[in-house]
């Protein structure tokens, strides 16, 4: 079922988007692009097809009086083949044929619209611009039939024939062969591309009847009849309305699409959202009002829930909601949701899809539309309509112009403060969205170029802290609410855990002047604070940073009376520094410690972590030492390094063995060790040493 939803979604979406391509490049209701390429080859078929038979015939049908002579024409080969392709073993399910059908009429009213709004400027003159624009489908039980009619475009005598010729001469090779190739999963999106949903409905049809007239003014109408074997009829007829009518006379096993109740489940099925109305039997079926455009107060959360599972082609809720409306800087009807379920992998790639459509007065300008919202809110799923968008925005102006700009800064702006209104009045919402979202969030800031929209999206991160219980997250503006005025400096501290962080060496001389840290246990976190830098006028730094600063209070830096004596300490360091050569690019000593005996400080440690992360595996020691140009920084005081500082006079083996010790676990604390395994050879070693006289 959901493949078949999938199949259904990419197939109208498709077909809309070819649709409007070729509203473009205007004239025809196929795939232009596909049918120039193949013209070439055609002249050869059109030699042997197109014999024409004529018969002199007056016949009456409903309003229809039909004029002229007939015109028998037999389908060229090509076509024949692409007919019984797609009326025979295409689709498994026949009931689709509604959906192809009314999907043809939606386009062509669409269309029609479309061309009523920029018809003047492309010089045409249209017909009735002022009827409904409706799509009316009739059974009839007795004679068994189902009649789909539009008051759409219509066709002219070379539309009519041609739509079927051209796409027969130009699609029909190609699309047998995709077929072929894809297989018929994917075919059902090759048809929307190629226009040929209307052979399905000889899937269920004896015989069709379409009549048409086109809305360029003073078309006349005509009729066309087959029975899908071999052959066509075309005839001229007066009293044809503007639009499209197409009979189709079902065959005996398929006379329940000629039943009311059955159609009115197909259409609810798969035509919910047309935005046209669908009147079946003198009853409106879909719900068409294109919820974006109503106002936010009438929608109900199932209308949301009904309209966010179309659009986004899936079955979960949404978790957020935003239906935002306004008319200054921009006219902007816009409903944006956040999916209840969690991202996948697919959505967390850079390169999933836009899950928002532009479009301007009900029309469809662009379906995933990846400029409006920046990629980083690729996680929304929704609709945006804005009037000031031109229908005719070609695809460089939908990348660069100041309007797609301005629209996608108003929609940014108002999003993100959406979220932050959510954060304080749904908490609890709030906290599962982060947990599962934020990392959207992140990629923001380190991708946005507005220092502005920066701060806009740093507002809604969220961490645990020192001064907070564990499990607890804040904000980064709720942090410097609890600051003395005077520190402009937001601390924290990255660590794979809460316990981590506490015990972490780098976190005691702060905890022991009472500063607030916020800890950070998300990987990306402290890159995404290194390259935020600041929030609300306060500097962003963590606290191995200010470990590097020189302590303000020089007195700080005279060694205690407990501890190694300077003298002492010097000949410690001198040791170290050999002992570690090519490992160590400095070795002092620090007051900043209590109980770790020493830490490794380097330049940029968020960078530094990153790059051990990721690149560091295939280089030697030698050069990742080299790169990473470690410090390490010793605690006089600590017992370790008094023992240490003895057992250079008393047994210079285990005095070396336990500095490279002493080196690597400073590196694991330092989270600059991706592997610790590698470390036990050396543990082991050490425990033998200590063993040895037990
Ligand atoms: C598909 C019948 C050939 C318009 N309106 C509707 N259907 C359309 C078009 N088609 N092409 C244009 C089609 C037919 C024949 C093509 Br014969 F429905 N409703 Cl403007």
């Amino acid at each position: 079922m959901s493949a078949l939803r999938a199949r259904l979604g990419s197939s109208t979406v498709c077909a809309r988007k070819i649709f409007l391509q070729s509203i473009n490049n205007s004239k025809h209701f196929a795939a232009r692009s596909v049918s120039a390429k193949i013209q070439n080859d055609s002249t050869i078929f059109r030699a042997f097809s197109n014999r024409q038979y004529s018969t002199a015939t007056e016949q009456k049908k409903d309003g229809e009086t039909l004029k002229g002579t007939s015109e028998k024409r037999e389908f060229q080969a090509e076509t024949r083949m692409l007919l019984d392709i797609v009326a025979r073993s295409l689709y498994s399910d026949k009931e689709v044929f509604i959906r192809e059908l009314i999907s043809n009429a939606s386009d062509a009213l669409e269309k029609f619209r479309y061309l009523s709004v920029s018809a003047a400027t492309e010089g045409k003159q249209l017909e009735q611009t002022d009827r409904a624009l409706e799509i009316k489908l009739i059974t009839d039980k007795q004679n068994r039939t189902i009649t789909f009619q539009d008051s759409g475009i219509g066709m002219t005598k070379e539309e009519l024939t041609q739509n079927l010729g051209t796409i027969a001469r130009s699609g029909s090779k190609s699309f047998i062969e995709e077929i072929k190739k894809q297989g018929a999963d994917q075919a059902s999106s090759i048809i929307g591309q190629f226009g040929v949903g209307f052979y399905s409905a000889f899937m269920v049809a004896d015989k069709i009847e379409v009549f048409t007239r086109s809305s360029i003014a003073g078309s006349p109408g005509y009729k066309w009849s087959s029975d899908g074997s071999g052959v066509y009829e075309i005839q001229e007829a007066d009293g044809v309305p503007i639009g499209t009518k197409i009979v189709v006379y079902l065959k005996t096993d398929c006379r329940e699409f000629s039943d009311d109740e059955t159609v009115k489940g197909i259409i609810k099925k798969y035509s919910n959202f047309i935005g046209s109305p669908i009147i079946l039997n003198d009853q409106q079926v879909n719900s068409i009002k294109p919820l974006w455009l109503m106002e936010p107060k009438e929608v109900t959360q199932e209308q949301h829930v009904e309209f966010y599972r179309f659009i986004g082609n899936s079955y979960d809720k949404p978790r957020f909601t935003l239906h935002y409306k306004t008319d200054a800087p921009l006219s902007i009807r816009a409903v944006l949701y956040v999916p209840e379920g969690k991202p996948g992998l697919f959505e967390l790639s850079r390169d999933s899809d836009v899950g928002v459509s532009l479009y301007s007065r009900k029309i469809l300008i662009k379906s995933k539309a990846d400029n409006i919202l920046p990629k980083w809110l690729r996680f929304v799923k929704g609709v945006v309509d804005s009037e000031d968008i031109p229908l005719n925005l070609s695809r460089e102006l939908l990348q660069n112009s100041n309007l797609i700009i301005k629209l996608r800064t108003v929609l940014t702006n108002r999003f993100l403060k959406f979220l932050n209104d959510s954060a304080s009045k749904d908490p609890v919402g709030y906290d599962t969205f982060y947990r599962d979202y934020s990392i959207f969030l992140k990629e923001g800031i380190v991708t946005s170029h507005s220092p502005l929209e920066r701060e806009d999206i740093a507002k809604l991160l969220r961490f645990e802290s020192s001064k907070l219980e564990k499990g607890v997250r804040t904000s980064m503006a709720e942090y410097s609410s609890r600051q003395k005025n005077e520190q402009k400096t937001i601390y924290y501290l990255a660590a794979p855990s809460r316990e981590l962080a506490e015990t972490s060496p780098y976190f005691e001389s702060l905890k022991k002047r009472d500063l607030e840290v916020l800890f950070c246990y998300d990987t990306y976190d402290e890159l995404v604070l290194l390259e935020l830098k600041e929030f609300g006028g306060r500097q962003l730094v963590s606290v191995e940073s200010d470990m590097q600063k020189e302590p303000e209070n020089k007195s700080e830096s005279v060694i205690g009376a407990q501890g190694l004596q300077q003298p002492q300490v010097d000949e410690l360091i001198k040791f170290l520094k050999g002992q570690l050569e090519g490992k160590v690019f400095d070795v002092r000593t620090t007051q900043r410690l209590d109980s770790h005996p020493c830490v490794i400080i380097v330049p940029e440690m968020a960078a530094a972590r990153h790059f051990v992360r990721t690149q560091a595996q295939n280089m030697s020691e030698e050069n990742r030492f080299a790169l990473l140009r470690p410090q390490l920084e010793i605690n006089a005081k600590h017992p370790i390094i008094e023992k240490l500082h003895k057992l250079l006079s008393t047994d210079k083996d285990l005095a070396n063995m336990v500095a490279q010790q002493l080196f690597s676990n400073a590196m694991v604390t330092a989270g600059l060790v991706m592997d610790p395994r590698n470390l036990i050879t050396h543990i082991n070693e050490l425990l033998i040493k200590a063993l040895e006289k037990h």
